[in-house]
């Protein structure tokens, strides 16, 4: 990680979901609330560890599009994580998509060529995507964006609104999946979850990053759902995400706090509430937030 603050931008075509997914991960969205199409750049700061980071949300239109290539150096200039979002459902646009991230693209990573470059398929909602054409555009669509890239690193994602899990695996992936305490963790969860009837475990950091997280590969609709519940529960960017068990639709989702050096960060995980389900115990609790705690330390995020 670089050691100037943290630039994240979120590009994309009018009406992608841009300002849906930031205000998703600030737990501050609505679904069926009306959003407003961005003026210009919308600037939100968070904290990573001791580092200060900023997300750009580049609003679409075209107006805007057009300022932002026109004037690079105001715009486009330092920025390390370069996410492009771009709506599965509007195929009559794909074609504009592409052209518009390969003129941002290749004006960002003139200036770093080291950008980090993740592209969101983001409206893949979970109950339109099967028996659609979605997936094979998808498919499609990775070509030519991975055409464009070429040497450098990008990474593809499936987002919906409807799955916020979804989204903070796709906002943090690119940026803290890199460090190998990401993947020390989300293997300690990995197994932890295999040894219960858990289907999602993830490591928080600022309510806003996974370091580290398990889930299953095809999660269930029922799952999904829970955790849409779930999210509205906990939807309020002013209150902290209070610790406790929190019983949803066959599920129970459980959050715990801990801190570790100067850091705070908090464990969420989720398994269905049947009577079989095995759940962990607090000396098995116990003993995983000491692993925790090692790796964290280890990897001691002051350094960075
Ligand atoms: N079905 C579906 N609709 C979504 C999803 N994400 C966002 N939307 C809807 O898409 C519309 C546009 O969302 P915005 O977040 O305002 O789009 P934007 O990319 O910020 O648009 P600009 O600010 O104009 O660039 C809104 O009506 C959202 O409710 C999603 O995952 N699935
Ligand atoms: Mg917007």
């Amino acid at each position: 990680m670089a050691d100037s603050n943290l630039k994240i931008a979120l590009v994309g075509l009018e009406n992608a979901g841009k300002t849906s997914i930031i205000r998703t991960l600030n737990r501050t969205y609505h679904i069926n609330g009306k959003i407003a199409p961005t003026k210009s750049v919308e600037r939100t700061t968070f904290t990573l560890f001791s580092q200060e980071g900023s997300i750009w949300d580049y609003g679409g239109q075209i107006e805007y599009r057009q300022n932002y290539l026109q004037n690079p150096d105001r715009y486009l200039s330092e920025i390390q994580f370069l996410f492009f979002v771009i709506d599965v459902q509007d195929s009559s646009r794909f074609t504009k998509a592409i052209d518009y991230f390969e003129q941002i693209y290749h004006v960002v990573n003139k200036e770093n060529p080291k950008v980090i470059v993740a592209i969101l398929f983001h409206k893949a909602d979970p109950d339109l995507y099967q028996n659609s054409q979605i997936p094979q555009d998808i498919e499609e669509l990775s070509l030519k964006f991975q055409h464009i890239v070429e040497n450098n690193e990008i990474s593809f994602y499936h987002t919906s609104i409807f799955d916020p899990i979804s989204l903070l695996n796709s906002m943090s992936l690119p940026i803290l999946g890199s460090q190998p305490v990401y993947n020390i963790i989300s293997m300690i969860l990995a197994e932890f979850a295999m040894n219960h009837s858990i289907e999602y475990i993830s490591v928080l950091v600022n309510e806003l990053l996974e370091l580290g997280s398990f889930r299953l590969k095809t999660p269930k609709e029922s799952f999904i759902q829970a955790s849409l519940d779930f999210y509205h529960q906990i939807s309020n960017k002013n209150l902290k995400i209070k610790p406790g068990e929190y019983e949803l639709k066959g599920y129970k989702f459980v959050i715990i706090n801990r801190n570790v050096l100067d850091y705070n960060y908090c464990l969420n995980y989720a398994h269905p509430t049947t009577e079989d389900a095995k759940q962990p115990s607090k000396e098995e609790l116990r003993q995983l937030f000491g692993i925790i705690n090692e790796k964290i330390e280890e990897y001691n995020p002051t350094l960075i």
